[in-house]
């Protein structure tokens, strides 16, 4: 496959759309935006809904290949949850097959698998084929993406790289986030691999950075050719100073998903 070059980036309004449509260009792409919402300072991009299968036809249509962040990113309700990010998600993948896309990169979340107790000790790291154990509603649609994505390979012949997001924010700001964030700019260094390795097939990775504390494995980005180069040690002090360490007692402590997995709130979205 040649190096995709127009890329469609869903959800460009958001916080992670924000940092890669600053961040993705540099790796020669040219992107198309698209979202819900306009998006700040770019006169050009596409203000659709997922929903509107006409208008995610078109906004795929002649891209190389699609990052898709658009959807819900917190716990909401489960109508909420399944008409954006399942039904979205289905419309767009649809799309894509039907205009001939042939590759994705999918924003799933640590949320697929939210509930595995996280590592302590000398546990080894948790492996990209436990099995999921979703925290919300959030997570669930999280883990239908990555069915989808399976589905639209062997059906469709339309490759993806499911990235289980841990925390990709400008700085960690718990202490939980310093085993699970993903720097801005290696979020952009693995979607990049993602969206220029070969024969990825369906391939499902976790995204952080070479965190000290990291609680997962990232053999299977590293193999798509990510080089991670920050590491959250250096924010580790501080925040420990006025969080405390993680405590194993507390079940939002405990897990890989973190407060998500208490009786969750539904966020207002
Ligand atoms: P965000 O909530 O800031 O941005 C999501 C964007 O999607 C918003 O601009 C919103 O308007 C748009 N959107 C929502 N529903 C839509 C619809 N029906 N049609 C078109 N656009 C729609 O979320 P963030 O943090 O930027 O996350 C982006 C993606 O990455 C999400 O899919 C999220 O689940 C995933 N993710 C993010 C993580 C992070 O640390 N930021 C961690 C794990 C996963
Ligand atoms: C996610 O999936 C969310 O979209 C993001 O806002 C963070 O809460 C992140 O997970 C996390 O686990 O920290």
């Amino acid at each position: 496959m040649p190096a995709p070059r127009t890329v469609l980036l869903t959800g460009a309004a958001g916080g992670l759309g924000t940092l890669m449509r600053e961040l993705l260009p540099q790796y020669g792409y040219t992107l198309r935006l698209f979202d819900m919402r306009p998006v700040d300072g770019e006169p050009d991009a596409v203000v659709g809904d997922l929903a509107d299968r006409d208008a995610v036809r078109e906004a795929v249509r002649g891209v190389d290949a699609v990052v898709h962040l658009a959807g819900i990113s917190l716990e909401a309700s489960f109508d909420k949850i399944l008409k954006a990010n399942i039904e979205g998600t289905y419309n767009l993948y649809e799309a894509a097959r039907e205009e001939g896309v042939r590759r994705m990169v999918f924003a799933s979340s640590n949320h697929a698998v939210g509930y595995t107790p996280r590592p302590q000790g000398d546990d080894p790291l948790i492996p990209v084929d436990t099995p999921r154990r979703p925290d919300t509603f959030y997570g669930l649609s999280k883990c239908f993406g990555e069915d989808l994505a399976q589905l639209y390979w062997d059906k469709h012949g339309v490759e993806t790289v499911s990235v289980r997001i841990g925390s990709c924010f400008p700085e960690p700001t718990s202490v939980r986030m310093l085993s699970v964030w993903m720097s801005p700019a290696d979020g952009a260094r693995l979607f990049h691999a993602a969206l220029t390795a070969e024969g990825v097939g369906h391939t499902v990775v976790y995204g952080s950075s070479a965190n000290t504390r990291l609680w997962w494995d990232l053999r299977s980005a590293r193999a798509l050719g990510y080089e991670p180069r920050d590491d959250s040690e250096v924010f580790a002090e501080k925040l420990i100073a006025e969080q405390g360490e993680l405590s194993s007692s507390d079940p939002s402590h405990a897990h890989l998903g973190g407060h998500f997995v208490t009786n969750p709130p539904i966020w207002p979205h």
